[in-house]
């Protein structure tokens, strides 16, 4: 580590406890985070990784009102769903904590007070959409109206979801309340601003001058915010949900979920450590490293950080490697659409195989821009990879030395051109592993570790250590010796990207702990060393259950497909006249059974008033027709007789289909008598 710093505080970006987490939080956020501090932490490095729930805010008051329960049921459900989550995946937080603590409430509502004290804030009112029936002021979600660009009914007060664009309340045409559906009006509101403009020219200097290391995507952003100019940002709001604001004339406002949030990193740095927290936020040893997805650059390089001034006793961040977005299947990854992979569906249908998505979602991470999961490459890189590379080798290697040598570390003898040449090739692999993951490109990181099991699997193929058992079993206790020695390295570099085989790992080769030091060695088991026993680390994925995946994923579009179906465009008009040309009536059903060689047909003997009458329906799929004798339906008797299958229908059934393509019988509310006509 650079030698300004005598350690690391990493954050990763909390998560709303409004939902699950899914594959695209993992990718963008908690993965490289974890790898990065298994990493720190196998070099010997001091190094806390701190993370929580965003608990606050008006997604989370959303949820609540969709499920009709409260904010607090909705964070309490998906807290711990996603931190269990978490710990599944063995993404290695030091505490993961939530923002409606108490320890939390209090430091984010003490750091307002002291910006206040200090003359930070400005204060101004403003005309803001006031709820009258619900007697509150609306946030820009909760007031929906007509888009002013596309004519979408149902535009938000910040964004039309139709054509995309960004919009504030004020933009809407005929704006309604979501919450009561009234009509709001304009009302004046009290709110404290960080001044940001004041804060421009030290930002500027501090990201465009001293932090031209930071990655492109973000370093581009804050330059495009800064180039823009910055604007005074409201940090309260009129909402009951969320840290009150600590002054006397600030009832029913609360602070901002955006200023909020972030002070959660420095809550839970003093949940963990009540005595020595300060050490990790105020002392300029510290580096401060955030890991957050790209919609939350300009909160983590320039509000955060202007909060963080303003205050005046706290470090700013070294670095914020923030990551572009993971797609699906092509399609942007959606919560309310359930367009995602949810990890807790995923173990379900691939126990025990975290490391799997640990590694597909590192190789293919949108570090430097939006990529794209699918189920073909995860099958592809599991199969191609994990199984035919790093499983090969390894188990290779293993049950080999179990055949030759009783499973125990052979010596080592004369080494050979080619030996040497191996060797040669994976010496310098810790440099390379390490000048990556130093500088956040752990896609590349990944490949120089995968690249050290491909020198093995070759090194094993070419010098074909079976064939020579007869002949020179000492050439064959060297190429083992090595292939060992390339195992053990393995399980170093390994370590940070796949940390539940690297863990099986060490027992096949019955080390406890590898240091990261040793990483490049070729003495790490010595002669003599018993191994453990081996088992296969990673499996073959078939066919069969990525289709499963693949197919899941199509049933979630069709669902998406039918709710947002349009109602079907009106027909063209009749007259009356044309109108009272049908004769509709409503029959009892006599007798009902299935058409023979038909899967959709069901012929009906319907008692119409006048006699005994046979219609064809096609309404088998939704209807047994057992359940349907005795009951009356509605059916045009003066439709011309059609033949169908052979039997001649002698009108037709009235159904309604509903957006989902069921069908459902038309039938009278009370029973009437057989023949009645509808009018
Ligand atoms: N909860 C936004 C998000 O989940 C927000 C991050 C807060 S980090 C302090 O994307
Ligand atoms: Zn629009």
């Amino acid at each position: 580590m650079d030698k300004k710093f005598q350690r690391t505080l990493v954050t990763t970006a909390l998560p709303y406890a409004n939902g699950p987490v899914h594959i695209g939080h993992l990718a963008g956020v908690y993965v490289p985070a974890d790898i990065y501090v298994r990493y720190l932490r196998l070099k010997g490095e001091e190094v806390i990784h701190i993370g929580g729930s965003d608990e606050h805010g008006v997604p989370i008051t959303i949820r609540a009102k969709k499920e009709g329960v409260s904010p607090q049921d909705v964070v309490d459900k998906y807290h711990y769903l996603i931190k269990k989550s978490f710990e599944e995946f063995g993404i290695s937080f030091d505490i993961y904590s939530r923002t409606s603590s108490n320890i939390h409430k209090k430091t984010a509502s003490d750091f307002f007070l002291e910006l206040h004290n200090k003359g930070e804030f400005v204060e101004k009112t403003s005309e803001q959409y006031y709820d009258e029936e619900a007697q509150m002021f609306l946030a820009d979600r909760y007031i929906m109206g007509e888009c002013p660009h596309c004519g979408n009914q149902n535009a938000y007060g910040d964004q039309c979801e139709s054509c995309g664009t960004s919009l504030s309340p004020t933009d809407l045409k005929n704006p309604r309340s979501t919450i009561s559906g009234s009509k709001p009006v304009m009302r004046e509101t009290k709110h404290w601003y960080l001044p940001l403009d004041k804060h421009e020219e030290w930002l500027r200097k501090w990201i465009l001058e001293d932090h031209k290391e930071w990655k492109a995507n973000v370093y581009g952003q804050c330059k495009s915010w800064l180039d823009m100019g910055l604007q005074p940002r409201a940090v309260s709001r009129d909402l009951d949900w969320g840290v009150p604001i600590p002054l006397p004339d600030a009832k029913g406002k609360v602070l901002y979920v955006w200023f909020d949030a972030p002070i959660g990193y420095i809550s839970n740095t003093k949940e963990l450590l009540p005595d020595s927290w300060e050490k990790w936020w105020k002392q300029e040893d510290t580096r401060l490293i955030h890991f957050i997805g790209k919609d939350n650059i300009v909160f983590h390089c320039i509000v955060f950080p202007a909060m963080l001034k303003a205050e005046g006793s706290y470090i700013l961040p070294e670095n914020v490697p923030a990551n572009e977005f993971l797609n699906l299947e092509g399609d942007k990854i959606s919560t309310s659409r359930n367009w995602a992979v949810w990890l807790h569906e995923y173990l379900e249908d691939f126990p025990g195989k975290q490391d799997v998505l640990r590694y597909v979602l590192t190789a293919n991470a949108p570090e430097t821009k939006d990529n794209d999961f699918t189920w073909k490459d995860f099958q592809a890189r599991n199969n191609n990879e994990l199984v035919a590379i790093l499983g090969n080798f390894i188990n290779r290697a293993l049950v080999l030395t179990q055949k030759y040598f009783n499973g125990k570390v052979p010596p080592i003898h004369e080494l050979t051109d080619y030996d040497k040449q191996t060797l040669a090739e994976f010496a310098d692999v810790k440099m390379a592993v390490e000048s990556s993951l130093d500088t956040f490109r752990f896609r590349d990181a990944l490949k120089e570790a995968m690249n050290l099991a491909r020198i093995g699997n070759k090194y094993l193929a070419d010098t074909e250590p079976w064939k020579l058992a007869k002949t020179d079993m000492a050439r064959v206790e060297t190429i083992l010796n090595l292939s060992l020695q390339i195992t053990a390295n393995l399980a170093i570099a390994f370590e940070p990207f796949l940390p539940f085989s690297v863990d099986k790992m060490r027992n096949f080769i019955n080390v406890k702990n590898l240091s990261w030091e040793q990483l490049g060695s070729v003495d790490i088991l010595p002669a003599g060393h018993q191994l453990g026993t081996a088992e296969l680390l990673f499996e073959k994925i078939e066919d069969d259950a990525i289709e499963k995946q693949i197919q899941k994923l199509l049933d979630t579009k069709k669902a998406n497909e039918i709710a947002e179906h349009k109602v079907a465009p009106q027909k063209p008009t009749v007259t009356f006249d044309d109108f009272t040309k049908l004769d509709i009536r409503v029959g009892t059903v006599l007798e009902c059974q299935k058409v023979p060689k038909t899967d959709k047909l069901l012929q009906f003997l319907l008692d119409d008033g006048m006699g005994k009458r046979t219609i064809i329906s096609g309404i088998a799929a939704h209807y047994k027709p057992e359940d349907l004798i005795g009951k009356q339906v509605c059916f045009i008797a003066n439709l011309a007789p059609r033949k169908m299958k052979g039997i001649e229908s002698q009108g037709m059934i009235l159904s309604v289909e509903n957006a989902d393509g069921s069908l459902s019988l038309i039938q009278p509310s009370k029973e009437v008598g057989p023949g009645s006509p509808v009018v």
